[in-house]
Parts: structure tokens; C-alpha cells; sequence
């Protein structure tokens, strides 16, 4: 009997998730209190008692249903990137890519698809830290017209694997010791650098791990990567290889390793607060898709396997097209419903996107499923609210551990006649069809030698990085090798994996480590250290060098003053700094409102005791006398000011002001000449003309690492 299909009929548009999810969301204004059953309570400060002084009774149903529900709240935390913040908003196409695709959400440029993306780290348990050194999770879920879609990715292009069957191996190596579950949230520990140095196909994975991408300034300031190639389909049934990006409209900027350690403690939430807040305050975090495209059949065009996870299709050989916007505009109105019940799965596409033969991807495919089943504690969870689609819903799998849906169709599998044939098949045109893919082989367990070059884009990246970049990633490295315990681990790490991807890189790192430096190379290995073919030997693009530095939108500045600061400059310059976005704020010795030379106040937010130089990117101290005698008698204050020029940021002095550099002890390093590059915007006499514009240029600079070099001699 030949299926039956669905007449075609146009699919009215689906409701905006906000809609969607409006029935299940409980405001609890003017209501009651009751038990999950509606029984009205009265009181909630008492259990039951025989007596005033006398046990507490079996009887009492509200306490035993208050007390199971909070004894059950936790759900087992992702094994990997359980430490997460998520957000709202929406994707849309800017041009129809139905060249390419028949996928709906990205052929309609009309069409807003809501989303609910999840960033995280990757290592750390729930409650770790959020600027560690680790790899940071970029994953969008994508409620389109034809299902959901899910782009699972992370904000490095590569992986440290390419088979799926070592993930639960590196996740293991990564993870805190199983003796004694120490480190929280960090790759410097043997068991991690064991495996690195055993399994070289690591290696470019860790130069990105090691580099500055590692430690991002936050979440609005990273880029993210698809990672694998994928396919794109058209409606015609012609298919092209893609790799997704997504490109940050703030540019890619990091934080500097020391402030990254120090924001851990001062502000664990650093990341997730930075994205509540921007949200809340209408700085809508905005990303641009990005779009690789390659024919199908080039696969092995460019000297690599695109199949090959471990590397990245450089930028200069295929541009990324930019071809919609993702923004972020509504914050969770429960952490746990939506953040934690979320589960993204890199199987879930629509038709027009399509899965590769990538072994590691293949892998992905089977895990995330697998994974909610434990974590969210049955089939059912797609039925969440943060899951459920926009789109109908209907199959015969019915049953299950908190089923929600009532299906009162009686007839539950497929063909059937009770149910009148329903739910019936779709006509092939509007359902998935998985591309038709001829595959011929061998069962072999096997790793193709087109995967066999593990060094050449190690150093490629680290070649193509800028020179500061690379002098932090060798301290990046010189920090996590030297506090692996066992020196023959390090001698591995230097002599099998380093010296492969840069010798006086290797070099330096032996040195620091204490370990003997490695030996000359020997001709095969300079066969397996050589370029492959076709790769460019730098990809400018990978140096967050070239990332946009020309807006302060949203940077944050402190402004330090105490009683007699001078109250016109402040506000001519604040005037300048929010006009182009900046967010200022006023450090004070206390919350108490605080006076300016010129009759006027100012009310702090912060004090020197509650926050922390590290917590801005720019620190303006306006001059006069008698608030620049009080800040120097303040060591939190001369700190405050020590920490954002080591830490390369902007600063800006006026007046009285500039000689708070003494106090902190910068009078050295400034006496070689202090000029705009190194970002010391001073001016002698209060002057305000100019000076909040040149303070604005050197904050786009993000940072002056020029500041980082020894003085000269
Ligand atoms: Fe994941 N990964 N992963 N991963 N991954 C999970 O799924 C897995 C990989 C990524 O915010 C888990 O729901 C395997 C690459 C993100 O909820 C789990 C392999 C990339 C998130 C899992 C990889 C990622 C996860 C844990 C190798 C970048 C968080 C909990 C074959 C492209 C999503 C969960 C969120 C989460 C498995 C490798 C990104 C266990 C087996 C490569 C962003 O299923």
C-alpha cells in the first residue's frame, strides 16, 4: 500500500517562542499558596506536631511534599559544560541562500526564527568560576517552521580529537583527578598533559586552549565555530560542504591570564553577569552567521581532510560570507527551566542542512541524545518548554516518564486504519530526507591517512598569531606544563608535541619547566613537521589582532574620585565616554554621596572594598588635589589603578591624578616615555578638551600590550 500523504498546504506561521511558551509560564501574582495538588496552606513555618513540644506527625502531607520536592531538585549536571548562562532572541537571514539550502530559517528573509542559545565552559562542575582558562560552548537552538535545529558548536574552530571514541578518554584526562577531584575547572594537572603528550592529534586544539581565545573578556566578545563541515541542501537536492561561524559585531577580545585568575575570585559570574546585565540594560549581544561554502567532492582540495576536526579551513582561502544576525534580547525568567533543561542535540536538523562522514561529528550524533536521558530523566524531554518545537508535533511514541502530552488518538503505531492512517507521512518535498550519500567500504577500525598530519596547522595558528599573542601563549604554556607533577609527562609534552609545532617555542618551554631541552630534529621528523601542501603558512584572521577595535560600546570604565574631585571635568567626560556607549561608574571610598571642588556630588556604586580593577576595562582618576591626596592613602585605590596598567588597560589622569602612577609604583616603566600607544591618557591641567576623546581611542584598543615588554636597559 503506497503511504499516505499530508495534502501540501502552506504552513501558517508558527507563534514566536515567547508565545509558545506563555502557557506554561506561572507569573504567581495575587495568588495562594497551595500544595501541587491546589490544597490552600495556611502555614508553612510549621510541620505538624503531637503536642507544641511533641514529634512531627506522618500525616502531615504538606511538609512531606515540600520536603520530597526539595530533596529531588538537583538533576544531574552535563558531564561536559555543565557551567552555563543563556539568553534569548532571534536569527534572520539578510538574502535568501536557497542556492544552497531549502531550510526555511535561512531562505525567508522575513522570517525571525526565535532562538535560546546556551554559552558555557567546558571543563568546571555547575558552580565553577566562569573566566578559567578552557574552551568556551557557543550552542543555538534555532525553533524554526520545520522543527528545531540545533547548531552545537564552540568558540575555538578545531577539536582535540578527531573520533568520537576518544571523547569519553580526553573528557576523563581533562576532568578534575578521580582520586581526589582536584583541579576545579583546569587543564594544568598530569592526567590532561598525559594525554596530550600521548596523543598528538591534540595539538592544534591545545595552542588554541593555551591562547588568549581560552580567556575571553565575555561571552559578547567571543566568536563561535560550527567546528565540523556540514552540508547544505538544496531544494534541487544539490548539496554544498559548510562550516558555520559566528562572528561578534564587538569584535573578539580576551582578558589578560593574571585578571582572568583574579576575576575567578572576585566575581566567579563574571560572564554570565556580563550577559544578564547587557540584556537588561538593551545592549543586546549581536553575532553575524558566517558561512564557509566548498563544493561537494573538495574535500581534500586544501591539503587536509575537511572531515578532519582538528582543522580549520583557513579564512584567506575560503572567505567567510556573513549572511544573517543572531540577537540575544530577552534573559531566562528561570534559570533551571530554561538554562538547565535545555538539551541541545547535533542531531537535530531540518531539512536543507545535513550531517558529514566526520568520525567525530558521527559520534555527537549518537551522544547528546543519550545524554538527556540520564540528565533529564526520560524520554520525554523534548516536551520541555525550552525544547518543545514551534511546529506540530506528532508520532506514535506516546509513553514515558513525564509524559505530558493527552494523545487521544487511539490508534498508536504505524500503518493503522482506527486513527484514519494519522499521523500520515509527509510528502518527501516538506520532510527530512537524508542526502542520498554513496558509501563503499571495508568494516575496518581505522584512521584515514588523510587525517595523519596533527602539527602543520598547530603552527600555522601559532605563526599566524601577533607578537603578544604568542608571548602569551608560551607563558600560557610555561604556567599549565610546570605544574604537571611527573617530569617525565612534561619531557613528553615538550619532546613529542611541542617541538613538532615551533622548536625555540619548545625551547622556552623546557626551560621553564625544568626539563632538557629538545633535541635536534632528525630528518623524518622535519618530513612530518612540513607544511602540507596548498596551506597558507599565516591566517591573519586567527590573530585577534585583526578583530574590529574601533568602538568602546559597552565598556565598562571606573571612575575613582573621593571628596574635592572636580566635578565639570567628570561629567564632560562621562558626557563623551556614554555618548559613544561606554558604561560608566563611579568608585568611591563608601557608598556615601561624594563632593566635587565645584559645589556638586556624585553618589558611588561601587566602593574600593566591593569591586576591583579587574572587573572594567578602563579606569579614569580625575585630578585635584585634595581627592587625589585621599586616593593615595588608599592602597585599594593605588591598587586599583597598579592592576589596570599591568593589565594593559586604558587609564586616564588628569591633574593630581597623574601622580598617583608613582604611588603604584609605575614611575619606572613610565619614565621610557610615556606616549598614546602604551593607552596613559594624561593631561596636566585639568584640560577636558580632547582628553575624554583620546581616553575613548585608547579603550578601543582593548588593550596596550606594549606595556607588557621590559623597559629598556
Ligand atoms: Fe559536546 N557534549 N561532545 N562538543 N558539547 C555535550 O551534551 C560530545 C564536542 C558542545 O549548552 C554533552 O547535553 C561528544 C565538539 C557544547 O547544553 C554530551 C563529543 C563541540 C555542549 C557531549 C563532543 C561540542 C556540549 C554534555 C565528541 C563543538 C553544551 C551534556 C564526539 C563543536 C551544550 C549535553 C549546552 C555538550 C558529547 C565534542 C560542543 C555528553 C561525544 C566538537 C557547546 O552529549
Amino acid at each position: 500500500m503506497p503511504p499516505r500523504r499530508t495534502p501540501s498546504k502552506p504552513t501558517p506561521p508558527p507563534p514566536s517562542k515567547n508565545e509558545q511558551l506563555e502557557p506554561y509560564r506561572a507569573h504567581q501574582e495575587d495568588t495562594v499558596l497551595t500544595t501541587d495538588q491546589g490544597i490552600r496552606i495556611s502555614d508553612t513555618d510549621n510541620s505538624l506536631k503531637a503536642g507544641l513540644r511533641g514529634p512531627t506527625l506522618l500525616e502531615d502531607f504538606h511538609f512531606r511534599e515540600k520536603m520530597m520536592r526539595f530533596d529531588h531538585e538537583r538533576i544531574p549536571e552535563r558531564a561536559v559544560h555543565a557551567r552555563g548562562a543563556g539568553a534569548h532572541g532571534y536569527f534572520q537571514v539578510y538574502e535568501s541562500l536557497e542556492r544552497y539550502t531549502q531550510a526555511r530559517f535561512l531562505t525567508d528573509p522575513s522570517l525571525r526564527t526565535p532562538v535560546f542559545v546556551r554559552f558555557s565552559t567546558v571543563g568546571g562542575s555547575r558552580g565553577s568560576a566562569d573566566t578559567v582558562r578552557d574552551v568556551r560552548g557557543f550552542a543555538t537552538k534555532f525553533y524554526t517552521p520545520e522543527g528545531n535545529y540545533d547548531l552545537v558548536g564552540n568558540n575555538m574552530p578545531v577539536f582535540f580529537i578527531q573520533d568520537g571514541i576518544k571523547f569519553p578518554d580526553f573528557v576523563h584526562a581533562v576532568k578534575p583527578e578521580p582520586h581526589n577531584e582536584i583541579p576545579q575547572a583546569s587543564s594544568a594537572h598530569d592526567s590532561l598533559w598525559d594525554f596530550v603528550s600521548l596523543v598528538p592529534e591534540t595539538a592544534h586544539m591545545v595552542m588554541w586552549l593555551m591562547s588568549d581565545r581560552a580567556i575571553p573578556r565575555s561571552f559578547r566578545h567571543m566568536e563561535g565555530f560550527g567546528v565540523h563541515t556540514y552540508r547544505l541542501v538544496n531544494a534541487r537536492g544539490k548539496a554544498t560542504l559548510v562550516k558555520f561561524h559566528w562572528k561578534p559585531v564587538l569584535g573578539t577580545h580576551s582578558l589578560v591570564w593574571d585578571e582572568a585568575q583574579k576575576v575567578s575570585g572576585k566575581d566567579p559570574d563574571f560572564h554570565r553577569r556580563d550577559l544578564w546585565d547587557s540584556i537588561e540594560q538593551g545592549n543586546f549581544p549581536e553575532y553575524e552567521l558566517g558561512v564557509q561554502l566548498v563544493p561537494e567532492g573538495d574535500e581534500l582540495k586544501y591539503g587536509f581532510d575537511l572531515l578532519d576536526a582538528t582543522k580549520l579551513l583557513p579564512e584567506e582561502l575560503v572567505p567567510v560570507q556573513k549572511v544573517g544576525k543572531l540577537v540575544l534580547d530577552r534573559n531566562p525568567d528561570n534559570f533551571f527551566a530554561e538554562t538547565e533543561q535545555v538539551a541541545f542535540c547535533v542531531a537535530n536538523v531540518v531539512p536543507g542542512i545535513d550531517f558529514t562522514n566526520d568520525p567525530l561529528l558521527q559520534a555527537r550524533i549518537f551522544s547528546y541524545l543519550d545524554t538527556q536521558l540520564t540528565r533529564l530523566g526520560g524520554p520525554n524531554f523534548a516536551e520541555l518548554p525550552i525544547n518543545k518545537p514551534v511546529c506540530p508535533v506528532n508520532n506514535h511514541q506516546q509513553d514515558g516518564f513525564g509524559r505530558q502530552t493527552i494523545n487521544t488518538n487511539r490508534a498508536n503505531y504505524h500503518p493503522n486504519s482506527i486513527g484514519g492512517g494519522c499521523p500520515m507521512l509527509a510528502n518527501p518535498k516538506s520532510a527530512f530526507v537524508h542526502r542520498q550519500e554513496r558509501v563503499e567500504g571495508h568494516k575496518i577500525r581505522e584512521r584515514s591517512g588523510s587525517f595523519g598530519d596533527h602539527f602543520s596547522q598547530a603552527t600555522l595558528f601559532f605563526n599566524s598569531l601577533s607578537k603578544p599573542e604568542r608571548e602569551h601563549l608560551v607563558s600560557a604554556l610555561e604556567f599549565e606544563v610546570s605544574k604537571v607533577e611527573r617530569a617525565e609527562i612534561r619531557e613528553r609534552v615538550v619532546n613529542q608535541v611541542l617541538v613538532n609545532i615551533d622548536r625555540q617555542m619548545a625551547e622556552r618551554v623546557a626551560r621553564a619547566v625544568g626539563v632538557a631541552p629538545p633535541k635536534p630534529p632528525k630528518a623524518s621528523e622535519l618530513v612530518a613537521g612540513k607544511p602540507a601542501p596548498k596551506l597558507t603558512k599565516v591566517s591573519p584572521a586567527l590573530s585577534m589582532e585583526n578583530t574590529p577595535h574601533d568602538s568602546i560600546k559597552t565598556r565598562k570604565v571606573a571612575v575613582l574620585i573621593a571628596d574635592g574631585f572636580p566635578g565639570r571635568e567628570l561629567s564632560q567626560v562621562r558626557k563623551t565616554l556614554e555618548g559613544l556607549g561606554a558604561l560608566v561608574e563611579i568608585v568611591g571610598p563608601t557608598l556615601a554621596p561624594v563632593a566635587s571642588a565645584d559645589g556638586g556630588e556624585e553618589t558611588p556604586v561601587k566602593t574600593f572594598q566591593n569591586t576591583s580593577s579587574v572587573l572594567f576595562d578602563a579606569v579614569y582618576v580625575p585630578g585635584g588635589d585634595k581627592s587625589v591626596a585621599t586616593l593615595r592613602k588608599l592602597p585599594l585605590a593605588v591598587d586599583f589603578v597598579r592592576e589596570a596598567y599591568v593589565h594593559c588597560k586604558a587609564l586616564a589622569l588628569s591633574g593630581a591624578a597623574t601622580t598617583l602612577l608613582d604611588a603604584a609604583g609605575l614611575s619606572q616603566p613610565m619614565a621610557k616615555g610615556l606616549d598614546d600607544a602604551m593607552g596613559v591618557v594624561r593631561s596636566a591641567k585639568n584640560e577636558t578638551r580632547g582628553f575624554g576623546q583620546m581616553f575613548a581611542k585608547a579603550i578601543a584598543a582593548h588593550r596596550h600590550w606594549v606595556r607588557e615588554s621590559p623597559p629598556p636597559a
